[in-house]
């Protein structure tokens, strides 16, 4: 196949030499819903503030995304401690202790929560399971800033993190009859579902959350790399490794058994890597913008006589709605 530029008839193009790669490209893929809700606030308390505006913490996991924010005017830090008084600052996608709030609201500080209205979700349930005096177990990975944000909606020692099937085996609670289990909404469905089987063995009387904490677009798109896996000689994640959802597609590909690499940009492409390839598959996490996905085509394009097929598992029309006090049409 010629590259996408050349757009002289067939027979008056020179013979192409590449090696062929057929693209397999996932969708869903790329910004979910809560994604786009985050740094949409940003765009727009920027509009409303002015120059420059903070954000506590990377506002989704992705360099290209707060670099793009950063030209426009924000700056970011990680605790809200850097923001100067009388700054405006906004939270970021991923939620906050409890205590963040308070603490802008204490110094005064304007303050927008970009929160995802889904982690938001699991941040009120935890709060009533401890009001009903229940224990919470929490399935997620150490250190991640979902994780801190919802332990901080709960006093100290009412909730216990889960983070492996062993965590899961290991553990001799207090009060074994009196559990509720919650979950990170990035996780891998698989091993999600394996640890939750052994809480449900060990502790029969555990209290499930209403609905499934794992978000849509997590699933969505690991449902994605499972549909086109079996086609693929390796797999290529658009991604940063501080981004949970985007790490577990690489682990989904790797589980069906297809080599698969997380990159940042396509600068990052190994080419000894993908010799011997003849189906790529690709995909990008929740928080990795489309123009990357593109950016990785052309650069392919550049080496390979690329062809380009997307597979779509799920169809995906999730909006959230913008904080009242950002929302012109409220
Ligand atoms: O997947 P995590 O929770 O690490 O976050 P990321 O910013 O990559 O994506 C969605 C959000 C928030
Ligand atoms: Fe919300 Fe899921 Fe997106 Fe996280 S990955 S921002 S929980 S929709």
């Amino acid at each position: 196949m010629p590259p996408p530029s050349d757009t002289r008839p067939p027979d008056a193009r020179p013979p192409d030499f590449r090696p062929s790669l057929d693209l397999l490209i996932a969708a869903p893929r790329g910004f979910c819903a809560g994604v786009d809700r985050a740094i949409r606030i940003v765009e727009l308390s920027i509009e409303k503030y002015g120059v420059p505006v903070y954000v506590r913490h990377e506002i989704v996991h992705n360099r290209y995304v707060v670099d793009a924010l950063r030209a426009k005017g924000a700056i970011f830090v990680e605790e809200l401690d850097e923001v100067p008084d009388g700054a405006p600052v906004v939270f970021s996608a991923h939620g906050v202790p409890k205590a963040v709030p308070h603490e802008a609201a204490e110094r005064g500080l304007d303050w927008v929560d970009a929160t995802c209205p889904l982690v938001s979700k699991v941040h009120r349930q935890a709060e009533r399971l401890v009001e009903a005096g229940r224990h919470i177990l929490f399935v997620g990975h150490h250190g991640h800033p979902e994780v801190i944000g919802t332990f901080g909606q709960v006093p100290d020692g009412r909730m216990t993190l889960i983070e492996t099937a062993a965590d899961a085996e290991a553990l001799a609670p207090a009060d074994p009859a009196n559990l509720a289990f919650l979950t990170q909404t990035t996780l891998s469905v698989d091993d999600t579902a394996e640890i939750i089987a052994i809480l449900r063995r060990r502790f029969p009387a555990i209290q499930a959350p209403r609905g499934e904490d794992i978000c849509y677009a997590t699933s969505n798109r690991q449902a994605a790399v499972k549909a086109i896996a079996d086609e693929c000689d390796a797999m290529l994640v658009i991604g940063a490794p501080n981004s949970s959802n985007s790490l577990r597609l690489v682990e989904v590909a790797e589980r069906h058994g297809v080599k698969a690499r997380l990159i940042q940009r396509a600068a990052e492409v190994d080419f000894a890597w993908l010799a011997g390839v003849r189906t790529l598959g690709i995909t990008a996490g929740a928080s990795a913008p489309e123009i990357l996905v593109r950016e990785l085509v052309e650069l392919l394009a550049t080496r390979f006589a690329v062809t380009e097929r997307e597979t779509e598992a799920v169809r995906e029309q999730m909006v959230f709605k913008l904080p009242r006090s950002l929302d012109a049409a409220a």
